[in-house]
C-alpha cells in the first residue's frame, strides 16, 4: 500500500505547473494508485467561482484548496494541486493542517523570462499592456518557496524529466 499525501505544485503561470501534475497524475495512476488532480479548470470555476486575483482572494482561494484536498486526503485519495499559491504563509498554512510527511510542496521553478516567452494564453502581454492588474511576476508578488521538498528546473527540463523526478521523489520516501 502507499500513504496519502498532498503534492503541492507552486510557481508562476506558465511555468507548467498543470502539465507536470497530470503527468504524475498518469505514472501514479499506472503504479494502481487513487490519484485526484485539483486544478484552475475544475475550482476556480466552481467552488471558487466568487474569487479573483486580490490578496485576500489568492489568500481564501488557497485557504479552501487546502481544506478540500485535505478532506481528499483523508478519504484516502492522493491529491496533486496546481496553483500559483504565491503567498508562502498561505501554503505553510495548509502544510500545518497536514500531518507530517502529509505535505509534499513541488516548487515548480520556471524563470519569469521563460514564462512570458511561452505565455500560452497571452496573459503576460496584456499584463505588460497594463490590460490585467496584479499579475503575479509583473504587478503581484511570488514569494518563492523556502523550504519546498522538490525543487524542479522548468528551464531546462522535459515535462516527462520533472515528472520522472516526483516520482523518484515518491518512490524514495516510501509514497509509493
Ligand atoms: C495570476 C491570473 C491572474 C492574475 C488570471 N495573476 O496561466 P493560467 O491563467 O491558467 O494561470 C493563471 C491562473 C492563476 O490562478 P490560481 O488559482 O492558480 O492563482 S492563485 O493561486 O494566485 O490564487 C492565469 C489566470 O489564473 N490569471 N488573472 N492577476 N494569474
Amino acid at each position: 500500500g502507499h500513504k496519502s499525501a498532498i503534492l503541492w505544485f507552486t510557481g508562476l503561470s506558465g511555468a507548467g505547473k498543470s502539465t507536470v501534475a497530470n503527468t504524475v497524475d498518469h505514472l501514479m495512476h499506472e503504479k494502481g494508485i487513487h490519484t485526484y488532480v485539483l486544478d484552475g479548470d475544475n475550482v476556480r470555476m466552481g467552488l471558487n467561482k466568487n474569487l479573483g486575483f486580490s490578496a485576500d482572494d489568492r489568500t481564501e482561494n488557497i485557504r479552501r484548496i487546502g481544506e478540500v484536498a485535505k478532506l481528499f486526503s483523508d478519504a484516502g485519495i492522493f491529491v496533486l494541486t496546481a496553483f500559483i499559491s504565491p503567498y508562502r504563509a498561505d501554503r505553510d498554512r495548509v502544510r500545518e493542517i497536514m500531518g507530517e510527511g502529509e505535505f509534499i510542496e513541488v516548487y515548480v521553478n520556471a524563470s519569469l523570462a521563460t514564462c512570458e516567452e511561452r505565455d500560452p494564453k497571452g496573459l503576460y502581454k496584456k499584463a505588460r499592456a497594463g490590460e490585467i492588474k496584479g499579475f503575479t511576476g509583473i504587478d503581484d508578488p511570488y514569494e518563492e518557496p523556502a523550504k519546498a521538498e522538490i525543487t524542479l528546473d522548468a528551464d531546462t527540463k522535459s515535462i516527462d524529466e520533472l515528472a520522472q523526478e516526483v516520482v523518484a521523489y515518491l518512490d524514495a520516501n516510501g509514497y509509493l
